[in-house]
């Protein structure tokens, strides 16, 4: 038996992933466009958070002034139009320019947005509107959730909204940034672990050198983002980085290795990572299970959010 894709997936097959992320989603696809953007807009004032200024200046923002500077000199009808345009995926020009964004332009295009909502430039969402029933239980499900899973939820429904998410439209290359030599590199421990692939995947993330860090990967391997389909291949898997993973902070506490089978190794650490956009004040906890091939390159890695901070001490002994 050689290792697949399919039989990698499931090593450590007791990490706790948080269901309640997709679910949460489902739930929420199933509401009218006015409910979502009604219990977005809940969701997103109730948590209070303020998104770091730094967050702004990771995200390539020239990519939406256009459509932004449109939508502001639109009457409020228009405005509100278009944001039930992007919830109901409608077939319009912005819809197609927003899905070509990647997440964090989008992020930041609805980061804008609410800034110029609360100073009155934007139609609000009006301050008296009653959820429906159904909409309530999604609101009231959020609310159960921690803050890294709310997060989470938020920024796939964002992802998700425009054109058509099932018909992936070509994604605009962003343009490559020189790298960021200054970054100092900062040795990380994770009780439990020696091996050098998996620390150097930590330093080198951290550093923002995805260089350096697609290098650890086997040519075919895979890495595999919370909820999402593995992404194959260095090359994708660099241009997934630089897209989404500048100033992400990776926390990792502790690990265990399981013995080498066939010359893989699976290895699972778990820990936190802090997004840009909110700094230290949210943490999410997740795993990471990498699956290391006999020349110690990354055949697999999975990033899991776990159902709870209890779970990142569930290192895959079973209980
Ligand atoms: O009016 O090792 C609404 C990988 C609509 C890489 C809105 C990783 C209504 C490898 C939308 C509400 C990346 C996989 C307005 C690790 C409305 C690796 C505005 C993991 C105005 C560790 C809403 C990284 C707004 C992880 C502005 C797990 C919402 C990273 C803003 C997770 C929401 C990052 C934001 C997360 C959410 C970031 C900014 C979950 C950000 C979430």
């Amino acid at each position: 038996m050689s290792f697949t894709l399919e039989i990698a997936k499931d090593i450590f097959p007791n990490t706790q992933v948080a269901d309640a992320v997709p679910v949460t989603v489902e739930s929420f696809n199933q509401l009218s466009a006015e409910d979502q953007l009604a219990l977005l807009w809940f969701a997103y004032t109730e948590m209070g958070l303020t998104i770091t200024p730094a967050a702004m200046s990771v995200v390539n923002m020239v990519f939406a002034e256009k459509i932004l500077t449109q939508i502001k000199q639109m009457p409020a009808e228009l405005q509100t139009q278009v944001m039930c345009d992007l919830v109901n995926h409608a077939d319009t020009p912005i819809c197609h320019t927003y899905s070509s964004f990647s997440t964090n332009v989008k992020l930041g295009f609805w980061y804008q947005l609410s800034e110029w909502m609360k100073q009155g430039i934007i139609a609000p969402i009006p301050e008296r509107y009653t959820l429906s029933a159904s909409a309530s239980q999604v609101l009231q499900a959020i609310r159960q959730l921690d803050g890294g899973q709310q997060l989470t939820v938020l920024q796939d429904i964002v992802a998700n909204m425009g054109y058509s998410s099932t018909q992936r439209i070509a994604k605009v290359k962003e343009p490559v940034v020189p790298p960021k030599n200054l970054t100092p590199r900062r040795k990380v421990k994770i009780k439990g672990v020696e091996n050098m692939t998996v620390l150097s995947y930590m330093e080198n993330m951290n550093a923002f050198d995805f260089e350096a860090t697609v290098a650890l990967f086997a040519e075919d391997g895979a890495l595999q983002p919370p909820y999402e389909k593995p992404i194959v291949g260095r090359e994708n898997i660099l241009a997934y980085m630089r897209d989404d993973c500048y100033e992400l902070r990776l926390i990792p506490e502790r690990g265990v290795s399981e013995p080498t089978k066939e010359g893989f190794t699976p290895i699972k650490v778990t820990g936190k990572v802090e997004t840009p956009w909110f700094g230290p004040s949210v943490s999410i906890n997740l795993a990471w299970r990498f699956l290391l091939n006999s020349e110690g390159k990354i055949f697999f890695v999975a990033i899991d959010l776990l159902t709870s901070a209890q779970e990142l001490s569930n290192l895959g002994l079973v209980r």
